[in-house]
């Protein structure tokens, strides 16, 4: 490890003079997305949706036709309450171990056996969570596991704190041992601002232990686009908080890519490691209507915000793959990985809040979506996350504090 990459940990955005400015903001020129639109459909309870393609005319109503009959073949699918009760709930995770660990924004974490009984309770109350503060959007949010928990350990917990006089996001790392979270690591300060909204922040790690971070731009719109800060931004991290040398803005860089608004679902394709998030875009301040996000993640890439948006795109910024007007709100999201539910094996699971349903995505090995579908609609209210369980069920957080299980 070199000095340069020590000297930039935990205050990667403070010398500016290591930072290259975007010259993405040259382009003007706005043009038509490429991402899909969707149609929707609603039949006694059950919803669906297509892609629109083109001449779509009848051809759509035989699909649409053909989608409703198979949904009704799958309507005899469980869902069923398993948890009530839970505060301003953010994030549910499946540990290796078979455990159920549950953020709640105001300064806990809850730890809960397959069989759904709590186990035990982290509260920043006891001291769990150094600095911690509980600020409008912000609070406990996202739990990750390192990918050699079972030998070292260690979980990575993002959760806000008041650094200067702003409120931020930070990553912090702990061992778990024997019920006691220890060894406390700042691993990452993530953009500060005194609004109390678009903290982010979702965790994720790929197969190679990097660890990545979502952040939101903190309601100041154009930093999103300055490679200087972490606002809107989403960070590619070394387990230590370090940065890899291998970074797409080189080693004294964290950002892997820009032009985020509020990304609130981040996660690898166990199949073929490609990442995926989702973001809240534009609301109707910004757009008629607003407009959300699904995005495949890639390296160095520019998502746009806020020169472009949902609809709209332009040479050198990523489209996303689905778009959705009106907003939806977007939260969590999570491949299926279980088996039991073998005909969504590989699909993408999106939690959403404002659109209070559970969207079903496929996206084939092209990173296109081949097919969507609308699950739990208006059943639990807003939908803040998602997980696959141990057992191989999908848990399904609402905001207002239940545990779904759908299996
Ligand atoms: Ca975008």
């Amino acid at each position: 490890m070199d000095r340069g990459n020590l000297s930039t940990k935990s205050s990667l955005f403070s010398n500016r003079a290591f930072f290259k400015k975007s010259t993405a903001l040259a382009v003007k020129q706005k043009q038509t997305s490429a991402g899909l639109q969707f149609a929707f459909g609603a039949e006694k309870g059950v919803t669906f949706m297509k892609p629109l393609h083109g001449a779509a005319g009848s051809a759509l109503a035989v699909i649409a036709a053909f989608l409703f009959c198979s949904q009704v073949a799958l309507a005899s699918r469980a869902d069923r309450v398993v948890l009530r009760g839970l505060e301003k709930p953010f994030a549910v995770v499946a540990a290796p171990d078979g455990m159920i660990w549950i953020s709640e924004k105001p300064g806990r974490i809850k730890i809960f056996d397959s069989k759904f009984q709590l186990q035990q309770t982290l509260t920043a109350a006891s001291g769990n969570f150094p600095d911690f503060v509980f600020f409008g959007e912000g609070g406990v949010l996202d739990i990750a596991f390192h990918p050699q928990f079972s030998s070292n350990r260690q979980i990575y917990i993002a959760y806000s704190v008041l650094k200067n006089g702003e409120y931020l996001t930070r990553v912090n790392r702990f061992v778990f041992s024997q019920g006691v979270l220890s060894d406390h690591r700042i691993i990452f300060d993530g953009p500060g601002g005194t609004a109390g909204t678009h903290f982010g922040c979702r965790l994720a790690f790929d197969a190679n232990g990097i660890l990545f971070a979502s952040f939101g731009e903190r309601r100041d719109m154009h930093k999103a686009q300055d490679m200087t800060l972490g606002h809107g931004k989403i960070v590619r991290l070394q387990d230590d908080g370090m940065i890899p040398r291998d970074n797409p803005f080189g080693s004294r860089n964290p950002i892997f890519s820009l032009g985020h608004r509020n990304p609130q679902g981040l996660a690898f394709r166990p199949s073929d490691g490609r990442l995926f998030s989702s973001e809240h875009g534009p609301t109707i301040y910004d757009a008629p209507e607003g407009g959300d996000e699904v995005n495949e993640i890639r390296a160095g890439q520019n998502y746009g915000w806020p020169l472009y948006h949902h609809r709209e795109t332009a040479p050198g910024f990523v489209a996303p793959i689905a778009e959705y007007t009106p907003a939806v709100a977007p939260s969590g999201i999570a491949f299926y990985t279980g088996s039991k539910i073998s005909e969504w094996t590989g699909d993408l699971f999106v939690a959403m809040l404002r659109g209070r349903y559970l969207l079903r995505l496929r996206i084939d090995g092209g990173g296109r979506v081949s097919d969507q579908e609308k699950l739990l609609s208006g059943r639990y209210g807003r939908l803040r996350d998602v997980e696959t369980s141990a057992s191989g069920a999908i848990l399904v957080l609402s905001d207002d504090g239940r545990l779904i299980e759908v299996r």
